[in-house]
């Protein structure tokens, strides 16, 4: 037996066997290559997912909702470092990802290339943008790498305080004024549809999931994780008092699932490719801050090699004492 076909002996006892693949194991380079495109562009969404939201921080109506957006979009940047961390173990460099995201190599999720008009937004970002991470998320922590799965555990845990958080600013507006009532239901309005985007193409058309759920990275469809999020979501909609804006929107009793009308793939695929409303500035926002930055990455080096080279001279002072 060759030591190639013992190791594909092994990942595929690890895959049957529902263990977790590690990062000294021997792994197709397939799985290591979609692991790298998804978890790549899982990190780079956690990190441009920051914009939407902070654009409202100066606007925050209240000392205790600025608090808490910015307490939120913090994690937001600590999952995508925990995602980079992952993506390092299968031997690429966080720089190399970077780039690749800077120069349109790499995507992010179609979410988060939409304007976030009105405060409102920030409450449906979080109960539905947040609620769908957590959907697709909740399966992911059963994925088959074993860095990725655990940085899901984490992740988890945030986003259901984001997704609470999002859920209250609802309430509280769908409890409130006529105007503030109307301006929930216009973001739901505006975010329902992108917000069903997020979990991909329909399986019909997905380009990875057949291989991705042999592999036991995905353990389930987009279609499937997308019908979980619509039946979850329609009831909390409902408790809100607010109206889902598709017309073919109805429980079907047969497959006790609620039926949902056609989703305009044309607009996703027209956002991925990027030409959505907000696709040039948040690329440019993110280049910009990443050249700004540069002097603080140059002076964290220069103070790790000083701290290094001082390492170096005690040991060197000892072994002369
Ligand atoms: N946007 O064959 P599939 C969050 C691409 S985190 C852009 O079905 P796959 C937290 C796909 O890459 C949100 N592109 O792909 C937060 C592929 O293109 P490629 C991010 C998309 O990978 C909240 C092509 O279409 N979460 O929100 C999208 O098997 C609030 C064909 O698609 C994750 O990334 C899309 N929506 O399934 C932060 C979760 N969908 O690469 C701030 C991890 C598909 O061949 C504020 N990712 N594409 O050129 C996954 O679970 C999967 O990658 C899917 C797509 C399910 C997203």
């Amino acid at each position: 037996m060759t030591q190639t076909t013992a190791g594909e002996t092994r990942f595929q006892t690890t895959i049957d066997a529902d263990d977790k693949v590690e990062p000294r194991d021997w792994m197709p380079e397939g799985y290591r290559h979609t692991l790298i495109r998804q978890i790549a562009q899982h990190a780079h969404s956690e990190v441009i997912g920051m914009q939407p939201e902070s654009n409202w921080i100066t606007r925050a109506p209240s000392l205790k909702r600025k608090a808490i957006l910015i307490a939120k979009i913090q994690d937001e940047a600590g999952h995508g470092l925990y995602l980079y961390s992952a993506a390092e173990t299968l031997g690429v460099s966080r720089e190399d990802l970077v780039d690749q995201l800077h120069t349109g190599r790499q995507k992010y999720s179609s979410i988060f290339n939409y304007p976030t008009l009105t405060w409102a937004d920030m409450g449906t970002i979080g109960w539905l943008v947040d609620g769908a991470a957590i959907v697709n998320q909740i399966m992911l922590q059963q994925t088959s790498y074993g860095p990725y799965s655990r940085a899901m555990v984490r992740n988890c845990k945030e986003e259901s305080f984001h997704q609470r958080q999002g859920y209250e600013i609802m309430l509280t507006l769908s409890r409130g004024s006529a105007e503030q009532r109307a301006l929930a239901q216009d973001a739901l309005d505006r975010w329902w549809w992108p917000s069903l985007m997020m979990f991909g193409p329909p399986d019909s058309e997905s380009t990875h999931t057949e291989q991705s759920m042999e592999w036991k990275i995905k353990r389930m469809t987009n279609d499937d994780l997308r019908q979980k999020f619509v039946d979850m979501t329609i009831p909390q909609a409902e408790y809100l008092g607010l109206t889902v804006p598709d017309p073919d929107l109805v429980w079907n009793v047969e497959r006790e699932h609620y039926d949902f009308g056609d989703i305009d793939w044309d607009e996703f695929w027209t956002v991925i490719k990027g030409h959505g409303p907000m696709n040039r500035e948040r690329i440019q926002h993110k280049v910009g801050a990443w050249e700004d930055g540069e002097w603080v990455r140059e002076a964290a080096i220069a103070h790790s090699e000083k701290a290094a080279a001082r390492a170096a001279d005690t040991i060197d002072a000892r072994g002369a004492a």
